[in-house]
């Protein structure tokens, strides 16, 4: 898997990616590095760095310390939410939402050469994002979750729209776990991108794992 920050190549990747994996640092049972190992051999394809309360010179070092093993391993590194970090450690992507800057200033400040990823909560924002250049969107939430407690949940009627109409690739995200990934699967995502179920859990490794087999049964 290549992450050498050519742009062209990340797209592809992202593509064919199917499990994104956020480490939400304050939700990570032990150190977010020690999550990351293990959700990267449990089959993790992505990770983003989010750390909304940490003190920016200490996101700052662990973005580093992650984006030294990513490249290592060959997995998909991106922040959330912090374009000046995301430029700094050379992530391959910078992830955004509603809230955060919009995309335009997001693609003039990290560049061609880095994915951004953008929330979507309806069809119209997928449109939107799609349409200014959104590499990848988050789709979601699509089930009620304490990571996001104050989104309302879109459903699953949400993916089957974005399916028949959206090119770029998505990942449903929100509230998922291994007792509803076939839902989720079922209704037409392709990709997930999970937190606590993975995060939160006392064995990293084998909650990795569970999503990866379902992901994998599913194609197969
Ligand atoms: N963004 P969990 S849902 C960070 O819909 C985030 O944009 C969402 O965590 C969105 O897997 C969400 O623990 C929370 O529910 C994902």
């Amino acid at each position: 898997m290549s992450t050498n920050g050519d742009r062209r190549d990340l797209r592809k990747v992202i593509k064919e990616a199917r499990l994104y994996v956020l480490l939400t640092t304050n939700l990570c049972k032990r150190p977010v590095i020690d999550t990351a190992r293990l959700a990267i051999s449990g089959g993790a394809e992505v990770l983003q760095l989010r750390g909304r309360d940490v003190p920016e010179k200490e996101l700052h070092r662990l973005a580093l310390e992650l984006r030294e093993l990513t490249k290592e391993l060959g997995t998909v590194f991106i922040i959330n939410d912090s374009p000046d970090i995301a430029k700094e450690v050379q992530a391959d992507g910078l992830h955004i939402g509603q809230e955060d800057i919009p995309i335009e200033e997001a693609r003039r400040l990290v560049g061609n050469d880095r994915l951004i990823g953008f929330s979507a909560h309806s069809l119209q924002e997928a449109r939107h994002a799609q349409a200014l250049g959104a590499d990848y969107l988050g789709v979601g939430p699509i089930f009620r979750t304490d990571t996001k407690a104050q989104a309302d949940p879109v459903g699953t009627q949400l993916i089957g729209l974005i399916v028949r109409e959206i090119d770029i690739p998505f990942f449903a995200i929100g509230g998922i776990n291994t007792d509803n990934i076939r839902e989720v699967l079922d209704a037409g995502a392709k990709r997930v991108a999970v937190c606590s179920a993975i995060v939160s859990q006392e064995d990293v490794l084998a909650a990795t794992r569970c999503f990866s087999d379902e992901l994998g049964r599913w194609s197969s």
